[in-house]
């Protein structure tokens, strides 16, 4: 769809305002899934953008403008998200966070989102966030769910440690443990004694939902 192709070229071009105009239009007009809107628009627009710098084209300040566009974006949207949607009593607490070392925010930020746009009670660590921290947390919400984000091949280790620290202290089955980013596979998942990867955000909204045995 055409919008969704100038929602992704705004955020190559790295316009800003192009895109903060888009996201509002997106929202005015009512017609967009605003899920499509930040998955096939500006998801779209931050995969290519990743693409050029891969291909040299573009350089770290560049790759951190195309950031901060589909940021920026997806803010405006977020408090839109399942604006409609009934509001029944939370479908589970998630933890959610990108780990120890690592900042990318986006798609982990984005998860977050989607799992409170359909129900779910979510505690957004943030980025760089510390092993035991995440567990701590865990405990002290009762959560369901612990959700970890790695974007760097040098940081997804920290996501089986989180696993090892929670067999260490006898929590291993008190919790499911989901993983994403880019880079994690099923054998990863499986190396890892997790119980699932998603590789979208609508994954892991099914994908909590199919660990939690909920319809
Ligand atoms: C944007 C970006 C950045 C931004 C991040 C800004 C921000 N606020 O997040 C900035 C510029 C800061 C950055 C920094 C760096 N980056 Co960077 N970055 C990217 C880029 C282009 C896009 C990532 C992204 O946001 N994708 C869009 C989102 C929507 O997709 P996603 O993250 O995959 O998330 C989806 C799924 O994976 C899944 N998911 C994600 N999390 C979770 C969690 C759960 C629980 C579940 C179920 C699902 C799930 O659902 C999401 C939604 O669909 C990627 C390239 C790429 N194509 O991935 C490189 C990339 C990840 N970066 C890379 C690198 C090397 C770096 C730096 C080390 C660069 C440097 N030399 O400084 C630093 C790292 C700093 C650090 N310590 O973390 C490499 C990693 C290589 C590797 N194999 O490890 C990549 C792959 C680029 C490349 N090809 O070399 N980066």
């Amino acid at each position: 769809m055409k919008i969704y192709e100038e929602m992704a070229q705004s955020v190559v071009d790295l316009d800003l305002e192009k895109a903060k105009q888009l996201a509002q239009k997106a929202i005015d007009e009512k017609q967009l899934s605003l899920l499509d809107v930040i998955e096939k628009g500006f998801g779209e627009g931050i995969k290519r953008v990743g693409d050029l710098w891969d291909q040299g084209e573009f350089f770290l300040p560049e790759l951190m403008r195309g950031a901060q566009v589909m940021e920026e974006a997806v803010k405006i949207i977020t408090p839109h998200l399942g604006e409609n949607a009934d509001k029944p009593k939370s479908k589970g607490t998630v933890v959610i966070c990108t780990i120890e070392g690592d900042i990318h925010s986006i798609g982990k930020t984005i998860v977050a989102t989607m799992l409170r746009a359909n129900g779910f009670t979510v505690i957004d660590l943030g980025v760089d966030a510390k092993i035991e921290t995440i567990v701590e947390t865990a405990e002290e919400n009762n959560a369901d769910v612990i959700g970890l984000s790695a974007l760097l091949t040098t940081t997804m280790i920290g996501q089986k440690k989180v696993v090892e620290l929670l067999s260490e202290k006898g929590l291993r089955e008190k919790y499911k443990v989901m993983l994403g980013g880019a880079p994690v596979t099923e054998n990863w998942v499986k190396e890892c004694g997790a119980d699932g990867y998603a590789e979208n955000a609508v994954a892991a909204v099914a994908l909590a939902k199919k660990l939690l045995n909920i319809a």
